[in-house]
């Protein structure tokens, strides 16, 4: 564990903590805190408890045709909606301890200034190239459609709800083209084709820079599933994509012959961290510049893994070819999932970061130290490494067993104590006195604090805040064996024992004020609120104080205790799961009849239900029936479930992919035959199903050890079998 120390000898002059920017079309749900916001967060405060130089940059994306799509579902403007969302968005991130240094919007004239200004260095440039092409449009709504104006079935994942630019389900990128079946937002109409010019960023041009940098230099510091998407991307061919669109919602694209033309939300998003950065530095009297030029600043990237591309290809290269640094990591989260199932608005299947401020924290009995509880358990299953699953249940576990029972007790504990024993005062240390279990414990709160720094800098923030929580832990079982309110009985007779009393509150004093400053990035709310009961002024979190055993002097009279963590009722959960189903079943009750009535409303994409033909449907082709076979024949095979985690196209064979497949215990290579059904980019992640002990094969060349199940629809296209829900690497299927 080496990299600690060099990182924190290496110190970079300044930061640049980028969080993505939401768009500003509706609320955002906990697994979007959990992905980019909150894990951003514990960096930064943990840098700025460091006193380093540091801006925290966020905002709303409010372009993009996600933003008047929702105009039309509301009835109103896009300037309406993203004038609310952004106002709600912001709010809530506030309330949950998210502490942006500037939480800026796309929409403000800085930003369109700054994109403007870096399109054109590019175009000025020759960076970017102009073409011609046949482009889906709707001649009813007399528009080209971009994005989310088209919707089609994905060839991924048969989502029937996928955009023309990205399939929401299984985070696929995909271009209009790839849909099948696609029609129109808008009217609801199958799309014609028709003759559009468009400026290009030949993505195609930069493929060694991009070896280079993410394949060799980072290959190893940065999170392995990014490095993974990446390679897929980079080994499926890049293309020049389209940095413009036919739209009238955007940044205009600052050219005379690009009139009814803005630029592509994901070319102006991005800028939008620079024009962030930029008003950010006109509110506090700085120089934005060295923000973004100088090679002694690291830039971070805090983002979802449906963002990976774009943080890691596209705004690199625009960053490289402008002159800009790029960035030193970009950690990257899977998605989080809610109850063992995919969260979705469609579905309803969600829980907002307004629902959790509504129901625990604007409440009586609620208040700020709730948004610790979230952020708490957030935490502890962060998906840093791959999928994971939020519970109700889960949260209620993790509060009582890691903020209740442990911390909070803890420091309930030693107050109540300090107060009873030690006259309310910090007691002295007796040196004469002290034993091994009281020196263990000091040394233990150094211990931690360099644990904690190492995973920090690493972006493993899971493991973080458990080293914290078992200091904690440890403290407890140490009160526990000290016992100082039995030895507070023999004080009669043995009046000397009020030493072994006062090293033992003095001890805990020193661990609470410690925790206060490990936790501090975690739980902000609740080291306060430690601050507040030990009497001491906020400079005492800074984190070179962590791992004294001095903080607090000797003689110092403390505050009496307060409860750090209120009691959660079982009634609280059952309630939330009880929200959760209802508002699903009343959702999926609202779709039904909408599509069985006839007044349809053509802003809202269509579900399978809506569409033509679905209902009535085709001739299904099932599979030929086969002879029935004995219960042991089956039991022979071995089934099953792996992640794909690497996949490559094999050369001189159009059929056929190489794999990588993660059985928990292996990463096996598997030939198969799916590459006219699926892109290796677009498969990284995905569980599958394998035949484990198949006897090995040798396809190409290549030895193949074992077999993808498939399903097969009746168009012929193959869709992947897997589990419901994610499970482990290696499960058994039977
Ligand atoms: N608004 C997509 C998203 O919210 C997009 C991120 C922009 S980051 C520059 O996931
Ligand atoms: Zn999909």
């Amino acid at each position: 564990m080496a990299e600690g120390i060099t990182h924190m000898t290496n110190q970079p002059k300044r930061y640049l903590i980028t969080a993505a920017l939401p768009y500003a079309n509706g609320l955002k749900h906990v697994g979007h805190l959990a992905g980019a916001y909150l894990p951003a967060d514990i960096y930064v405060r943990y840098l700025r408890a460091q006193r380093r130089d540091v801006a925290f940059i966020c905002g709303s994306d409010e372009h993009g045709t996600a933003i008047p799509i929702q105009a039309m579902k509301e009835g109103t403007t896009p300037r309406a909606i993203i004038d609310k969302y952004h106002g709600l968005i912001k709010q809530n991130f506030a309330d949950l301890g998210i502490s942006f240094d500037i939480y800026h919007r796309t929409s403000e004239p800085i930003h369109h200034e700054t994109s403007r200004e870096f399109f054109t260095y590019l175009n000025d440039r020759g960076e970017l190239i102009v073409k011609e092409s046949e482009q889906y449009y709707d001649e009813e709504a007399r528009t080209f459609l971009a994005d989310r104006y088209i919707v089609g079935t994905c060839p991924v994942c048969g989502n029937h709800r996928a955009y023309g630019d990205q399939c929401e389900n299984c985070g696929t990128s995909l271009s209009p083209e790839q849909l099948i079946d696609p029609h129109s937002t808008l009217s609801g109409k199958p799309p014609v084709k028709k003759t559009t010019k468009h400026w290009y960023l030949p993505l195609d041009k930069h493929e060694d820079f991009l070896r280079e940098w993410i394949l060799k230099e980072h290959k190893d510091d940065w999170r392995a599933s990014v490095v993974g998407q990446c390679k897929s991307w980079i080994d499926g061919g890049l293309q020049p994509r389209a940095v413009t669109r036919d739209l009238d919602w955007g940044v205009k694209v600052p050219l005379p012959d690009a009139e009814g033309k803005v630029l592509y939300v994901w070319f102006d998003a991005p800028i939008g961290y620079i024009s962030a950065t930029r008003q950010w530095a006109i509110d506090n009297g700085k120089d934005w510049k060295p923000y973004w030029y100088d090679k002694d600043t690291k830039l971070v990237h805090f983002i979802g893994k449906d963002n990976i591309v774009f943080h890691c290809i596209i705004f690199p290269i625009m960053l490289r070819l402008h002159g800009n640094i790029l960035p030193d990591n970009v950690p990257a989260n899977e998605f989080l999932n809610l109850e063992g199932d995919k969260m979705s608005t469609s579905r309803s299947w969600k829980l907002e970061m307004q629902d959790f401020i509504d129901d625990f924290i604007n409440k009586e009995n609620g208040g700020p130290g709730m948004a610790d509880s979230l952020r708490y358990y957030l935490t502890t299953i962060a998906p840093e490494s791959k999928d994971s699953d939020f519970t109700w249940k889960g949260y209620q576990d993790a509060y009582k067993s890691g903020l209740v029972d442990n911390l909070g007790n803890f420091v309930n504990r030693t107050f109540v104590l300090m107060h009873k024993l030690c006259k309310g005062k910090v007691p002295p240390l007796h040196a004469d006195t002290l034993d091994e279990l009281d020196r263990t414990m000091l040394a233990a709160v150094g211990s931690t604090k360099t644990r904690v720094e190492q995973l920090i800098e690493q972006y493993r923030f899971r493991e973080a805040q458990f080293e914290v929580i078992m200091l904690a832990d440890q403290a407890n079982k140490y009160m526990q064996k000290k016992e100082p309110w039995i030895v507070a009985r023999t004080l009669d007779e043995t009046p000397a024992n009020q030493q072994l009393i006062d090293n033992c509150i003095h001890v805990c004093l020193q661990v609470t004020a410690n925790l206060a400053i490990l936790i501090n990035p975690f739980l902000p709310f609740t080291a306060k609120k430690m601050l507040h009961m030990m009497k001491v002024v906020e400079k005492m979190l800074d984190w070179e104080n962590a791992g004294k055993t001095n903080l607090l002097s000797v003689g110092y009279s403390l505050r009496p205790p307060e409860l750090l963590f209120r009691k959660l009722e079982d009634s609280e959960i059952r309630a939330q799961v009880e929200k959760l189903q209802a508002a699903s079943e009343a959702k999926q009750a609202a779709s039904a009849a909408a599509s069985s009535g006839t007044g349809q409303n053509t802003a809202t994409p269509p579900t399978a239900a809506t569409k033509p033909g679905a209902a009535t449907g085709g001739p299904v082709a099932a599979a030929e029936p086969k002879a029935s076979i004995a219960y042991d024949d089956f039991a022979k095979l071995d089934l099953r479930v792996g992640t794909i985690v690497a996949a490559e196209k094999v050369e001189k064979a159009d059929k056929l992919l190489k794999l990588g497949v993660d059985l928990g215990t292996e990463v096996r290579t598997i030939v198969s035959g799916i590459a006219q059904h699926f892109r290796p980019e677009d498969i990284v992640g995905r569980q599958v199903v394998v035949v484990a002990n198949l006897a090995p094969r040798k396809m190409r060349g290549i030895e193949s050890n074992g077999m993808i199940l498939m399903a097969e629809d009746k168009t012929g296209r193959l869709h992947f079998v897997n589990p419901a829900e994610p499970v482990e690497p290696g499960s058994g299927v039977s």
